[in-house]
């Protein structure tokens, strides 16, 4: 079998995507999300000018040849255009071979470890009243496991919190808005969420929060400490992680779980926390890091110190992104969970898929590879649009991390 083309499609049904469709000399064709928030055209560029024209004649099969020509043969490594680059025309590859094989890829990751993926959903209220009736909600649905972002007094808004009636959407159509922060208010606030959230819910619904790197490590140290009682799932990003010896300083102070690495695109960018067990789960996904073969080794190494899997799945990565972390999550064996933020009915048209929900879990259903496509000519009818992720000020108008 041979790669006879390879093109990109871009489109923006509710929100952008770039979707890589790599085709054969057989018929069979392999899809690969090249999504990157905020930064869309830069990837797809990076595929269309540089990676497309070397695909093309090559076998599809050898995914790790084509993985290691992409990374190594290009001179320079990672960032996230070129991990994420690199990701679409591997899941591609994982896709096509699957349906030549006509086998889900689950079974070529080993096989089934469970029966299903264990999800966490998003609540969220401008207030704790708010937060609570959305977890009540999402438990109500069926989710055993609920993430809760709530509106803090005093901070005009929060990430996480929907700004009107739609769905949270992290990007914003036109240039960057600007959301206030403060720590002070949020870290005397957060505690109090959860002891009412606590009270409310019950002691058995995983509940997790988002911190978004918005924190210095003592700050997360205090807020882990604090929200202890209420013992969440994860405490995520609680400080950025280009510095990974920051998450020692976290670790010595407190029990509270730790996710980290949405941001990642390297298994480098991940290496100390994991060896030096700073982080409970691990959230690089497969569009940003590099794939299903570079998240297979990373997931191997942690499963040897005990950290899990729990990966980003937010809006912004596509129904493939989707399809190929639950094959992923159904196989390996230190599986976690898996971030679970429904897209639009009109994004779910865009791309028809197998995997489902069902009662707190989801499978990718046992079509043949990936078992998502693309209706190329409804995604036509949706071209791409600006648009981007807030950035963050103090109160005091210092640009701080969003
Ligand atoms: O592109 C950025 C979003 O995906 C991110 O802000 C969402 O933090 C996020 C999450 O945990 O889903
Ligand atoms: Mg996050």
């Amino acid at each position: 079998m041979k790669i006879v083309a390879a093109k990109l499609i871009v489109c923006s049904p509710d929100r952008n995507f770039v979707t890589l469709k790599i085709e054969t000399d057989e018929g069979i064709y392999g899809l690969g999300d090249a999504t990157l928030n905020g930064r869309e055209l830069a990837v797809a560029s990076y595929l269309e000018e540089h990676v497309i024209p070397c695909l093309i004649g090559r076998d599809p099969f050898a995914i790790e040849d084509v993985w290691q020509y992409l990374y190594r043969g290009a001179y320079w490594r990672r960032g996230p255009v070129t991990m994420t680059a690199i990701s679409a025309v591997d899941v591609a590859l994982w896709d096509i071979k699957g349906k030549a094989l006509h086998t889900p890829i689950y079974n070529l990751l080993g096989g089934k470890s469970r029966q299903g993926v264990l999800v966490y959903a998003h609540a969220n209220g401008s207030d704790i009243p708010g937060a609570i009736e959305s977890t009540k909600k999402l438990m109500a649905e069926g989710y055993l496991a609920v993430r809760v972002q709530c509106g803090v007094p005093g901070v005009a808004s929060s990430y996480g919190v929907p700004k009107g009636s739609k769905p949270y959407e992290p990007a914003e159509r036109g240039l960057p808005s600007e959301n206030v922060w403060s720590t002070e208010r949020y870290l005397n606030f957060v505690p109090q969420l959860f002891e009412a959230l606590r009270r409310e819910v019950g002691e058995d619904v995983h509940l997790l929060h988002d911190v978004h790197h918005r924190l210095t490590p003592i700050e997360a140290a205090r807020l882990g400490k604090a929200l202890e009682p209420y013992h969440l799932y994860w405490m995520e990003d609680p400080t950025p992680a280009e510095d990974q010896d920051a998450f020692r300083l976290i670790r010595q102070h407190t029990v509270t779980p730790i996710a980290t690495g949405e941001v990642f695109n390297s298994f480098w960018d991940a290496h100390d926390l994991i060896r030096n067990q700073w982080v409970d789960y691990l959230r690089m996904t497969i569009v940003h890091g590099g794939g299903i073969t570079a998240l297979k080794k990373a997931a191997d190494f942690a499963a040897v110190y005990q950290v899990k899997t729990g990966f980003h799945g937010a809006t912004d990565l596509s129904p493939v992104t989707m399809a190929a972390a639950l094959h992923f999550g159904l196989a390996i064996h230190n599986f976690g969970i898996q971030e679970h933020m429904p897209h639009t009915s009109l994004t779910d048209q865009v791309f028809p898929h197998a995997y489902r929900f069902d009662a707190g879990y989801m499978v990718p259903g046992d079509e043949p590879g990936l078992g998502v496509d693309i209706d190329e000519r409804l995604a036509q009818k949706y071209p791409y649009q600006r648009a981007y992720l807030p950035i963050a000020r103090k109160l005091d108008g210092t640009l701080t991390d969003w």
